[in-house]
């Protein structure tokens, strides 16, 4: 059976603890919230192609927490260079995981380069991911969840999803509230004053 992303993120962000998420623009960032809005999810909004890099900067920082990149296709392969230099840091406690649906869903569901077959997977398997897999099922979604947490990565996982409309789910739409309230949950209270 086809996987439905509602799903997906709810299954990977149950009971996240203290993992830090950076949410890709649209719909991504709307499935971390119907999941449960937390100032620990940083969402794009409207920045489209550098969800990964963003991931990449805060793994880096932040090298005792763990990260999760959740992003759609359309974003990733605007920013594919990320995962090259992604590869070359190699940041063991970063995950990146693509939420395929093969639409840009937010502009009208047109078909992306996943739907002609582009294996962003091997992509980043090729750029030096320590693993990069292709999921279609619950299983699947089983095991990158354990990767997300405890393996060393980078980790990157491409979850084909069913290509549908679901209800909006907004988190705060104010970039400075979303910064300030993340620095604060992740440095302490003072942190937004800095
Ligand atoms: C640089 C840039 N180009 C175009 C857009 C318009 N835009 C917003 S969401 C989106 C589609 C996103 O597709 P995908 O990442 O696959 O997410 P989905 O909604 O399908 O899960 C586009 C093209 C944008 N925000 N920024």
């Amino acid at each position: 059976m086809t996987l439905q992303r509602r799903d997906v993120v709810q299954a990977l962000l149950a009971d996240r603890g203290g993992l830090l998420v950076v949410a890709g623009l649209g719909s991504t960032a709307w499935d971390c919230t119907a999941a449960g809005d937390s100032a620990l999810t940083f969402p794009m909004w409207g920045a489209m192609g550098s969800a990964a890099m963003t991931g990449l900067g805060l793994a880096l920082a932040q090298p005792e927490r763990r990260v999760l990149v959740l992003t759609g296709d359309g974003e990733m392969l605007m920013g594919l260079g990320s995962l090259a230099t992604i590869g070359v840091q190699k940041p063991a406690n970063l995950s990146v995981v693509v939420i395929d649906n093969e639409r840009y869903g937010e502009t009208g569901m047109q078909a992306t380069h996943t739907a002609q077959g582009v294996d962003l997977a091997a992509m980043a398997r090729a750029a030096g991911f320590a693993s990069g897999v292709l999921v279609r099922d619950r299983a699947g979604v089983a095991a990158v969840r354990r990767s997300v947490r405890q393996d060393a990565g980078p980790h990157f996982a491409q979850i084909k999803v069913a290509a549908e409309k679901v209800p909006l789910a907004l988190p705060p739409r104010d970039g400075a509230l979303l910064k300030n309230r993340f620095r604060e949950a992740l440095l302490g209270q003072s942190a937004s004053l800095q």
